[in-house]
């Protein structure tokens, strides 16, 4: 993810110059500085946070690295592009809150890309147009080819559907009060986990994540309202008729099914910066709070067996946008 970061910085943002790529590996580091013209390569992320010739930095480090290296980057004046999830804790997620508070700055945005989905995007405006009427439930499908060796069970909840958490939240402009969750029993490592979540306003928002789909990554939704119903499009850009068969391609991963997401998210952090007004998508270290708090919910509630409550703080008021 870091790589392709590199990429669309490198390649698609003109207001950004890549100056430096820091890895825990130095030829990988090296080989993607060669690739995309970083002036310096570096391993040690501290070193990289450090230099006055860098402005803003894109964390896409491991989750449990996440919020130690944005506070970092904070203490070091820097702004901040924090992948999803902020941090695997709220606790660690208002660690970060409270450092920008502290330093009087409102410098983090997390990777929640998919706000600047054109699919997603125009399921909200839908539903803010009044087409479908008052928003009633959300599906959501949300399926992996195959999960990573290092992928755990929990990280359905913890490290995928936090996407599916933050863009509910997003469209619908609610806060989530219950989660259920559970696992279908087929023994596989990383079977299918099943949530249905209750909204602040009373709607049902449900989320299927199948980290081993094996035919393609799929990921899909619904928003139902009292009128009508706004199903979200997937970008297909050609149908293969051969053999009596007529079939359409799937993506082997997110980055290619949302990378005109990826390229408005990072080019609108970019602007944001260069004029000094974040563009209102843009995920802050609030929202990173808020998906955190329902994904350690939905891990209770997976373990449990039983609906667990979600306990969303008030808003400080430095965290709200202008409507
Ligand atoms: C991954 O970290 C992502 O953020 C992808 O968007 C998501 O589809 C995948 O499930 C996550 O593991």
């Amino acid at each position: 993810m870091g790589a392709d970061h590199a990429r669309i910085l490198a390649k698609d943002v003109p207001a950004a110059e890549l100056r430096v790529i820091c890895d825990a590996s130095e030829a990988r580091a090296r080989d993607l500085g060669e690739t995309f013209g970083a002036r310096h390569v570096l391993t040690d992320p501290m070193a990289a946070l450090s230099r006055d010739d860098v402005d803003a930095v894109l964390i896409a480090s491991p989750d449990d690295t996440h919020a130690a290296l944005t506070i970092a980057a904070l203490e070091a004046g820097k702004n901040v592009l924090c992948e999803k999830p902020l941090a695997p804790t709220s606790a660690d997620c208002l660690r970060v809150i409270e450092t920008e508070m502290r330093l009087g700055v409102r410098r983090v945005h997390v990777g929640f890309m998919r706000r600047f989905d054109p699919a997603y995007t125009a399921m909200k405006a839908a539903l803010d147009d009044g087409i479908i009427g008052g928003a009633l439930m959300m599906h959501n499908f949300h399926r992996n080819v195959a999960a990573p060796d290092w992928f755990t069970g929990k990280m359905a909840i913890s490290n995928s559907a936090p996407h599916e958490f933050d863009i509910g939240r997003y469209i619908l402009g609610i806060d989530y009060i219950s989660i259920t969750a559970a696992q279908s029993a087929n023994g596989r490592t990383i079977a299918p986990v099943f949530m249905t979540l209750e909204t602040t306003d009373g709607q049902l928002v449900n989320i299927e994540v199948n980290n081993n789909a094996a035919y393609g990554y799929d990921v899909r939704g619904e928003l139902v309202g009292e009128t009508g119903s706004v199903e979200l499009g997937a970008p297909k850009h050609a149908t293969y008729n051969v053999s009596l068969q007529s079939a359409q391609r799937f993506d082997e991963d997110w980055r290619p099914r949302f990378s005109e997401a990826y390229r408005l998210q990072n080019k609108a952090w970019i602007d944001g910066i260069a004029n000094g007004t974040p563009e209102r998508r843009l995920a802050t270290a609030w929202d990173g709070l808020c998906s955190t708090l329902v994904a350690e919910a939905g891990v209770s509630a997976l373990a449990a067996g039983v609906k667990q409550a979600i306990k969303t703080p008030a808003m400080p008021a430095v965290y709200m946008r202008e409507k």
